[in-house]
Formats: C-alpha cells, sequence, structure tokens
C-alpha cells in the first residue's frame, strides 16, 4: 500500500481520561495517520505510549498507524507492535547502530520503514540507506516533548532531503515534519517539500478550539497557495 500525504494527528497530545471521543474525532476529521510516539526515558527524557495503547486504538479505528520510536535499540522491541500494512514505522538513526538490517526489519513486519533524524543530525547519515526507507521524519524540536518551539534551521534541511531523494529516484519517499506544526510552520514546511504534518498542541491536539475546527483549519492553510 503506497504511503498517502497529509495529517497525522499526535495521539500522545489527545486527552487519556476522554481517548477515545478524540480518536473518534479525528478518525471523522481525516486524519491520514495516527502519530504514536513512544519514549523509552533513555533516548529521550521521557516515557510514552506504548504497544496496548496502540493495539486499543486500533480496536476502534482503521487509521494508520504512524508509530514514531524514541527507544534505544528498536529491534529489541519491533515485534510487540501490532503493525498493519500501510503502516509507517521511525527509529532514530542516532538509536540505531546496524540501521540498514532495522529498515529491512520493519519492512519483513509490514511495516513502511522510516528514518527519523534530531535537528542536529545532518542528511548525510542516511544518504546510503536512501533505497531502503519510504519515509524522513525531520524533527522540527528535540524530541522527548510536546509545546516545544521549532528549530528554524529543518526548513531548509528539508528541501535539501527532498533534493536528496529526488536524486537518488526516490520521488516517491515522503518527508514528514514533527515539531511545533503551527499552521504558519506548516505553511513554511509545505513550501520547502514537506508531504506530512504531526499536528500536536501547537495546531489541532489540545490548542484551541475543536478538534474538528482545528483540522479543518490547518488543512485549509495547507491548501492555499499565494
Ligand atoms: C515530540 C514528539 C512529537 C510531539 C509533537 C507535539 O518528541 O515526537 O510527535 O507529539 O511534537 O506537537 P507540538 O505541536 O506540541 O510540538
Ligand atoms: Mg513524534
Amino acid at each position: 500500500m503506497k504511503m498517502q500525504r497529509g495529517i497525522a494527528p499526535s495521539i500522545m497530545c489527545a486527552d487519556p481520561l476522554h481517548l477515545e471521543r478524540d480518536i473518534r474525532a479525528l478518525e471523522r476529521a481525516g486524519s491520514a495517520y495516527f502519530h504514536f510516539d513512544v519514549m523509552d526515558g533513555r533516548f529521550v527524557p521521557n516515557f510514552c505510549l506504548g504497544p496496548d495503547l496502540i493495539r486499543a486504538v486500533r480496536q476502534i479505528s482503521g487509521v494508520p498507524a504512524d508509530i514514531h520510536l524514541m527507544v534505544e535499540e528498536p529491534d529489541r522491541h519491533l515485534s510487540l507492535f501490532p503493525i498493519r500494512e500501510g503502516d509507517v514505522v521511525s527509529v532514530h538513526q542516532e538509536a540505531c547502530v546496524h540501521l540498514q538490517r532495522t529498515l529491512r526489519h520493519i519492512r519483513e513486519l509490514g511495516a513502511h520503514p522510516a528514518v527519523a533524524l534530531n535537528p542536529g543530525t545532518p542528511l548525510c547519515m542516511v544518504e546510503e540507506l536512501l533505497p531502503d526507507l519510504d519515509m524522513l521524519l525531520l524533527m522540527s524540536v528535540n524530541p522527548g516533548f510536546a509545546g516545544q518551539k521549532l528549530v528554524p534551521q529543518v526548513l531548509d534541511k528539508i528541501r535539501r532531503a527532498r533534493q536528496l531523494l529526488d536524486r537518488a529516484g526516490r520521488q516517491d519517499a515522503l518527508i514528514e515534519l514533527d515539531g511545533n506544526v503551527s499552521p504558519e510552520n506548516a505553511v513554511k514546511m509545505r513550501d520547502a517539500g514537506a508531504d506530512i504534518y504531526v499536528a500536536g498542541t501547537s495546531a489541532v491536539v489540545r490548542a484551541p478550539g475543536s478538534i474538528e475546527e482545528n483540522m479543518a483549519a490547518l488543512r485549509r492553510r495547507l491548501e492555499e497557495r499565494d
């Protein structure tokens, strides 16, 4: 199944006491993916979500999962996740010693393999692996917490990432942006070549306004061309 462009709301930002309500609203509002942040308290200084929560969400929704593993040695945990065809699983370059093997493992499990890069990690760290990945996840904040400010250098990095993928014949591979994706920043990210937008507290989930209104407003901004 081909990967799709669009908005991937961050489930970490949903209201844990009203998770089902938020999931249903996000599905109705046309989420391309649900973005699940998995944190181990080591690779990042926080803990968050896990396979059981993803499994529970899958019982009430068919929206594909976008699993962002912010964990050390992700290979040890991959088989715990309820992966379906069409899902995408991102591992951090900074957390993998044998990254090509990890990407192959993700593909064998039936998901699209993706590499996530911290704001400080240069694109050349994945240059050899462009044939093995279907998506690049460019972090626009340092991972670990919602509600942070954009690291502005990422905008130029998006442009260079697109060129790198195109030159390698990977026009089909997509670029996802994660962190402080406000409507204003999303437009700049789009102009630089972004395809998938992780929408958290800056735009959709736990932002002022209802989930439906916020998703519609973000989509309108992304579709407007000036
Ligand atoms: C951060 C995590 C993200 C957050 C997202 C929240 O480590 O990977 O996916 O959930 O950044 O959105 P916002 O708008 O609060 O930055
Ligand atoms: Mg994330």
